[in-house]
């Protein structure tokens, strides 16, 4: 018996009228009626916009919820599911769709929310972060980076960093202390790319990583995130901001994280856009664990005198301090190590 794929509620059988004959049996019912499967586009709170994996006649996404507690083990999240993930789901024609399974997840990228102190979900099961800054407007903030990439790399997502508005910089090396730090990313690891959504300037390199992938575009509000998107998709319907002018940052345009597709990158691309940030709180991430998440501090990890006892602050024979000394570890690096472990021992106390 052949079933046609993924045709849950109309079933299809080749060479046979369902369901009136002795075919009529569980196992024919269970075939024909199996779930659906599809990729979460977005998730609001019990309302989520999924593309089915077989295109359904007149419905290239569908509208579902979730039927009752049957997704185990999100209840620590804002929202059960995120742009990225795969899940089944039932559908009866016109209706709306009902959720019944979310696929084993391959990465979550996610941050505290210190005001619903709950853990928000921005992306699920991506295989590139891109977090996107600017050097000019609003203000260059490396302590923020600093946090995404521990995110990052504690989810064991690869990361790409994205100077956006190259157009406003006024060129390389006038500001030291920025391209110190750029060049220190780039050292211990990370890609750092110049771009320019409004000119196009760096557009190919971009295109180049985020091709045949699917990424996640993090980042302050107003640095330009849903413009790079645009830029690479202009027919697109996506809204830009603009930049508050009495404080120089965004005004949180894009209001909930969406995917994406770029269809002229390949039909493996998507990207997934996410509300502007003010902060970011690492999350599911404890103060001790934070030397393991910087990648230039983890292989140091346990060699101090004191071994994981070790403060890295005053202790003889700290091998931190000594590659803080040595350059090993940018000294401004070591301060986002010491402040973020400061906050998330804080935050030890409201979670
Ligand atoms: N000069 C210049 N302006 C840019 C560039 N990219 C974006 N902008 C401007 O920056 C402002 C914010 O852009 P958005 O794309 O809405 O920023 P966003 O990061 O998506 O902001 P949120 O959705 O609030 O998180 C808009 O006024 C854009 O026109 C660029 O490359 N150069
Ligand atoms: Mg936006």
């Amino acid at each position: 018996m052949e079933v046609t794929q993924g045709a849950a509620q109309t079933p299809i059988v080749s060479g046979l009228v369902p369901p009136y004959n002795k075919l009529w049996n569980k196992a024919w019912y269970k075939e024909c009626f199996r779930p659906m499967k599809g990729l979460v586009i977005s998730a609001s709170r019990n309302i989520f916009i999924v593309k089915p994996d077989v295109p359904q006649p007149g419905e290239t996404t569908i509208t579902c919820r979730i039927k009752g507690k049957v997704l185990k083990g999100v209840e620590q999240y804002d929202k059960p599911l995120a742009p990225g993930d795969r899940v089944s789901f039932d559908k009866e024609p016109g209706q709306q769709g009902f959720i019944r399974e979310l696929q084993d997840r391959s990465n979550l990228f996610s941050r505290f929310n210190r005001q619903s102190r709950s853990s928000q979900l921005l992306a699920a099961n991506v295989d590139l972060a891109l977090c996107v800054t600017t050097l000019v407007s609003p203000p260059f903030r490396p302590r923020f980076l600093d946090r995404v990439l521990l995110q990052a790399d504690s989810a064991g997502i690869p990361l790409v960093i994205v100077c956006n508005k190259q157009d406003l910089y006024c060129g390389e090396g006038t500001n030291p202390d920025i391209e110190e730090r750029l060049q220190d990313w780039s050292r211990i690891g990370y890609p750092v790319l110049r771009v320019s959504a409004r000119t196009g300037e760096g557009m190919d390199e971009l295109q180049s990583h985020i091709a045949h992938r699917f990424s996640v575009l993090l980042g302050q509000s107003g640095v330009g995130k849903s413009s790079l998107i645009k830029a690479l998709v202009p027919e697109l319907s996506i809204r830009v901001g603009s930049l508050n002018e009495k404080y120089d940052r965004g005004n949180h345009t894009t209001t909930m994280s969406v995917l994406l597709e770029i269809p002229g990158l390949g039909a493996d691309t998507g990207i997934i856009d996410t509300p502007g940030m003010r902060r970011f709180v690492p999350d599911h991430i404890e103060a001790a664990e934070v030397l393991f998440y910087m990648r230039e501090f983890a292989p140091l990890a346990g060699k101090c005198t004191y071994g994981l006892s070790c403060s890295h602050q005053t202790e003889p024979g700290c091998k931190i301090l000594e590659a803080v000394s040595s350059g090993v570890i940018h000294e401004d690096r070591y301060e986002s190590f010491l402040r973020i472990q400061d906050e998330l021992s804080g935050i030890l106390k409201i979670r």
